[in-house]
């Protein structure tokens, strides 16, 4: 019988789906595989910030208000950094800063990303699959009025305020999906492809962008739904909608459904815009969509997957 579940995440909004899903599914019927093009070296340091939302989100460790890092963290790593005059707009926690450290120290061992993400996660207690997309290097570059900034200077030090003309993802093409991922693509009991309520444009495409994984997907049996990130034409968290303006788009579930025509067979959207969601040319389901509490979390990971076995069912039946 079908039964593994792949979700395709990002950062704050995708790890909240993910801890449902996490809920919801034994650890063996899930694969999370997480966008890794706004990894960066920074401070001498790989920081994977969606990798590590995704894990301290699932370990019960995340600052539920800020959405990424952890909670109770201090920051006496960064208050020192300062005094010395070091770069100081990209935020490091005290326990944070370990991750970082202990990454970085095993990839310059020759450890694969993937090999280290999974050492760390299951070190955090979590024992769920996160997968990087890839072991090789992409990086998210905003096309902006002002040129080009990599991803954590547009988002954290610039605050998203350089009007966006476009994206690309520098390494993509030649990038190979992760052993992980692409072994997740290839079970014969792949169910289900959820699109977490990621940012489509920032945080799914880099993972679409590498070569054969968006042809993978449009192959597959398996039904695709995605959750929108798009409440009533505001973004959840993040910048998704302004985005969406700057790129000449009307931020709604219109856009998004479009974005994803010919891939995604279904839309997770809120009641508010179930008018909207009318129209769509891919099957629509209304529930409430925020995920603030672990029960909304769970809520929307079970109905989501409920969706998606029913267009799994109405698919069989019509053939
Ligand atoms: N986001 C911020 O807005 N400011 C920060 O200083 C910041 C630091 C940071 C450190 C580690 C980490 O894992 C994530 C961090 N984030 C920070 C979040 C991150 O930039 C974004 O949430 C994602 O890259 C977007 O998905």
């Amino acid at each position: 019988m079908s039964r593994h579940v792949l979700a395709l995440c990002g950062g704050v909004g995708g790890a909240k789906l993910a801890a449902g899903l996490a809920r919801a599914i034994a650890p063996g019927d899930l694969s999370i595989v997480v966008n890794t093009g706004d990894d960066f070296v920074h401070l001498g340091l790989h920081v994977s910030p969606d990798i590590d939302t995704v894990a301290y989100t699932l370990a019960g460790l995340s600052d539920r208000e800020r959405g990424w890092g952890i909670a109770g963290e201090t920051w006496a790593f960064m208050a020192s950094l300062r005094r010395l005059g070091g770069e100081d707009w990209f935020q490091l926690g005290d326990q944070d800063l370990a991750m970082h450290v202990e990454r970085t120290r095993r990839l310059s061992e020759g450890q694969a990303l993937s090999t280290v993400t999974a050492a760390l996660t299951r070190a955090l207690g979590i024992d769920h699959a996160i997968i990087p997309m890839s072991d090789d290097p992409v990086a998210t570059i905003v096309q902006t009025d002002d040129g080009e900034l990599s991803f954590q200077h547009y988002f954290v030090r610039d605050q998203c305020r350089p009007v966006a003309n476009g994206i690309r993802f520098e390494g993509a093409a030649a990038a190979k999906p992760s052993p992980g991922f692409e072994a997740a693509l290839a079970r014969d009991d792949l169910a289900t492809v959820i699109l977490c309520p990621s940012n489509p444009y920032l945080s799914i495409d880099p993972i679409l962008a590498i070569p054969g994984v968006r042809g993978a997907l449009e192959d597959l049996d398996a039904p695709i739904v995605a959750i929108s990130p798009i409440i009533g034409g505001r973004a959840v968290k993040g910048p998704t909608a302004k985005l969406m303006v700057e790129m000449g788009l009307e931020p709604g579930v219109t856009a998004i459904a479009e974005h994803y025509r010919g891939l995604l067979d279904g839309l997770v959207v809120d009641p508010e815009d179930s008018e909207a969601a009318e129209a769509l040319h891919v099957a629509t389901l209304a529930i409430p969509n925020l995920l603030n509490s672990d029960e909304d979390r769970l809520r929307v990971a079970q109905a989501s997957l409920a969706f998606a076995e029913a267009l799994a069912q109405k698919r069989r039946a019509e053939r």
